[in-house]
C-alpha cells in the first residue's frame, strides 16, 4: 500500500464496511479500523455496519442487534470521530438493496461461483447455502458504487471482491456510459493478513475462537491467548522473521510490529538471544496496552444509547443523501421512469 496523496482541493472518498456478525477481533483491528482512524482528515470516509450481508449466514435477532450496536461504538472507541467520518447502518440506506438487485443482473454466475469468501462459507454452512451469501459481491458492489469511493481500505482477504466490484462498474460504464466511478482496493502493507494464534496458516477469524483475539477480550484473556499461541517447532528457539519456515513467529513479530511500530529488526534485536518464553508473553502485553483504552472507550459509549442512536440518525441522513444521487442515475441509466414524488 502505497501511501496516497490526495489533490487539495476536492476530498477524495473512502468506504468500507464490516459485518456485525461477530466481535470484532485484532485482525479486524489491525487488517481493517485502525487505518480507517488515521484517514479521516485527508478523505470523505463512509464506515457501515454491514448488517444485510450478515444474515446470509443464520444470526440470533437479538445478538445481531446489540453486536450492530457493539461495532458502532468500537467504530468510534477505535479513533473513528462520527463528526468526520459519516458511520451508518447499512440497512438504514434501502438504496444498498435496491441498487444490488440491478448489479446482480449485470453480475454472471461465473464470476460468482469464482469467490473464494463464497466457496469457503458454503463449506463452513452446507445446510444453508442461500442466494443471498451467493449473490453477497453483488450487493457489496452496491455498497462501494453508490458512495463513488475512489479507495476502498480492506484486509487481503477482501481483495478479490473489490476487483469484482471494479469489473462490475466498467462493465456496467462500457454499456450505459460513466455512471460509477472505478475504485482500488486500499490494503495495508503489515496487518493486512493477521494469522490465528492457535493454526498461523489459517487467518485470525471469529470462527476459531482460540486462535482469535476479540478487543473486548479481558487483559488475562488476551495474555493467555499469547502465552498459549502457537510458535514453531523448530530447534532455533530465535525471534526471526522467516514466514515461511516460521509462520507462528512472523504472525507474532507482525502483530507486534503493528501495535509498537517497531520494525523486524528492531524487534529481532530486542529479543535477541530471549527466546520463544519471554517473547510471546511480550507481545501480548503490547497488545493488552494497546486494546485497554479502546476497551474501556467502548464501554462507556455503549451504556449511551441516546448518543449512539444520534450517530447512526445523522449518519443514515448523510449517506442516503450520497445514494439517493447514484441511484437516481442508474434507474434513468437502464430505463426506468422516474418516480414523480
Ligand atoms: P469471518 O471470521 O467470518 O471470516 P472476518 O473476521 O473476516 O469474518 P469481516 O467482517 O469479514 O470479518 O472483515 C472485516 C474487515 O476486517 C475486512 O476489511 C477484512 O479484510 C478485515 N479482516 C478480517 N480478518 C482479518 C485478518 N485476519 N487480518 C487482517 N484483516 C482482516
Ligand atoms: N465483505 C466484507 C464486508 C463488506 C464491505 C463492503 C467491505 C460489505 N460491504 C463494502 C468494504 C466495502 C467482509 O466480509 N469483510
Amino acid at each position: 500500500m502505497e501511501p496516497i496523496t490526495p489533490a487539495a482541493e476536492a476530498k477524495k472518498v473512502m468506504l468500507s464496511g464490516i459485518q456485525p456478525s461477530g466481535n470484532l477481533h485484532l485482525g479486524n483491528y489491525l487488517g481493517a479500523v485502525k487505518n480507517w482512524a488515521e484517514l479521516a482528515d485527508q478523505f470523505d470516509c463512509y464506515y457501515f455496519m454491514a448488517d444485510l450481508h450478515s444474515i446470509t449466514v443464520r444470526q440470533d435477532p437479538k445478538a445481531l442487534r446489540a453486536r450492530t450496536l457493539e461495532l458502532l461504538a468500537l467504530y468510534i472507541a477505535c479513533g473513528l470521530d462520527p463528526e468526520k467520518n459519516t458511520l451508518f447502518i447499512q440497512s438504514h440506506v434501502h438504496e444498498h438493496a435496491e441498487l444490488a438487485w440491478v448489479l446482480n443482473c449485470y453480475t454472471m454466475f461465473g464470476e460468482l461461483s469464482r469467490m473464494t469468501q463464497f466457496k469457503d462459507k458454503s463449506a463452513k454452512n452446507s445446510d444453508n447455502i442461500n442466494a443471498g451469501l451467493f449473490a453477497y459481491p453483488a450487493l457489496m458492489a452496491a455498497d462501494i458504487l453508490l458512495y463513488q469511493p475512489d479507495f476502498v481500505p480492506v484486509g487481503q482477504d477482501q481483495k478479490q471482491h473489490c476487483e469484482l466490484t471494479r469489473d462490475i462498474a466498467i462493465r456496467f460504464n462500457n454499456l450505459y456510459g460513466s455512471t460509477f466511478k472505478v475504485p482500488e482496493p486500499y490494503i495495508p502493507k503489515v496487518g493486512a493478513r493477521v494469522m490465528s494464534l492457535s493454526t498461523p496458516t489459517s487467518k485470525m477469524s471469529k470462527s476459531d475462537p482460540n486462535g482469535c483475539v476479540f478487543l473486548m477480550d479481558t487483559p488475562e484473556d488476551i495474555s493467555r491467548k499469547f502465552k498459549r499461541a502457537v510458535t514453531d517447532s523448530d530447534t532455533e528457539n530465535c525471534v526471526r522473521y522467516a514466514p515461511a519456515e516460521k509462520p507462528g513467529v512472523a504472525n507474532l513479530m507482525s502483530i507486534y510490529s503493528s501495535v509498537t511500530g517497531k520494525t523486524f529488526e528492531e524487534i529481532e534485536k530486542e529479543f535477541d538471544g530471549m527466546g520463544y518464553g519471554k517473547f510471546k508473553p511480550a507481545v501480548g502485553d503490547a497488545v493488552v496496552e494497546t486494546l485497554r483504552p479502546i476497551r474501556e472507550e467502548a464501554q462507556r459509549i455503549l451504556a449511551d444509547k441516546a448518543y449512539l442512536q444520534q450517530v447512526y440518525t445523522d449518519g443514515a441522513q448523510r449517506a442516503t443523501y450520497v445514494a439517493r444521487k447514484t441511484l437516481r442515475k442508474v434507474y434513468k441509466k437502464v430505463g426506468f421512469i422516474e418516480k414523480p414524488f
